[in-house]
């Protein structure tokens, strides 16, 4: 198969692309960070047949470099994407809310689209979103970036219903925390508070979620797999919250 990976200089995407190589399969990966693709390729050799290093966000350049390649994708994994701060809605910046939505919703549409008709052409293709846990459980700090994440959730379940008959797979992969740079991205650089939520927590790795991105892809073409929430066994789903007034 020949994988586009979306996301591959950190975390769950550049975890994903060691292991369709590693089952000899072929990727072609997405990032802005040049130096990490141009490691990663070295590490994985021909397999990796190419590296954009590319904002997301432009689908433009993205076909133009792809060129005849589209053609030929089998799996779309719809990874990139980020969380910018955990404050209250109040004190949020606009910025930010627009930068999620751009990166976690419109780009993610945006190279959907275009890669749909060359799946529904070819009646046969995969799209493997990355969600995630707060797509579906509120939590404070998640306002925007949890509402993008039930986006992407929707979005994958209404594709399938336009696919049903085409042979086309949509999967939306839901992990709850897991160790990477996106905690070090959510808190601008903090190390310390990006740390500090790791700790002792014993969070999925990048790999768990490789592991079921690959599972998904690799079923049989019968089986479709609507969606995984995963979480470390020391995370579940929190209380509902009441705030008490302290009586003076
Ligand atoms: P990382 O921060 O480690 O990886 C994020 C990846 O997205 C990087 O490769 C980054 O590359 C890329 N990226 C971000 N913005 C852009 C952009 N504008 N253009 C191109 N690439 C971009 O985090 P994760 O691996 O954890 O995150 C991967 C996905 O998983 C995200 O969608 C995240 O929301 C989701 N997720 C994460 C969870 C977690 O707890 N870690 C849990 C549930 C879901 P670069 O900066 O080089 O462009
Ligand atoms: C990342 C998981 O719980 O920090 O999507 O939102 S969580």
């Amino acid at each position: 198969m020949l994988v586009f990976i979306t996301g591959a200089s950190s975390g769950f995407g550049a975890a994903i692309a060691r292991k369709f190589v590693k089952e000899n399969h072929q990727v072609i990966l997405l990032a802005r960070r040049a130096d990490r693709l141009n490691a990663l390729k070295q590490e994985l050799g021909a397999s990796c047949v190419q590296i954009l290093a590319n904002d997301v966000k432009d689908t433009d350049m993205i076909k133009v470099k792809l060129g005849d390649k589209i053609d030929q994708i089998d799996v779309l994994v719809n990874n990139a994407g980020l969380a910018l701060g955990v404050e209250s809605a109040e004190l949020c910046n606009l910025e930010d809310w627009e930068q999620m939505i751009q990166t976690n919703i419109l780009s993610l549409v945006k190279l959907t689209h275009l890669f749909i008709p060359f799946m529904v052409k070819r009646q046969n293709g995969h799209i493997i979103n990355i969600g995630s846990i707060a797509g579906s459980y509120p939590y404070p700090g998640g306002n925007i970036y949890g509402a993008t994440k039930a986006f992407v959730k929707q979005f994958s379940l209404n594709l399938r219903a336009d696919f049903y008959n085409k042979n086309i797979r949509v999967t939306n992969i839901e992990p709850g925390l897991a160790m990477s740079e996106f905690s070090l991205v959510r808190f601008k650089g903090d190390i310390k508070k990006a740390n500090q939520l790791y700790e002792n927590a014993n969070a999925l790795k990048p790999e768990d979620i490789a592991e079921s991105v690959f599972w998904a892809a690799t079923l049989p073409q019968h089986i479709n797999i609507n969606r995984i929430e995963l979480m470390p066994t020391t995370q579940a789903p929190a209380a509902l919250n009441v705030y008490k007034e302290e009586k003076s």
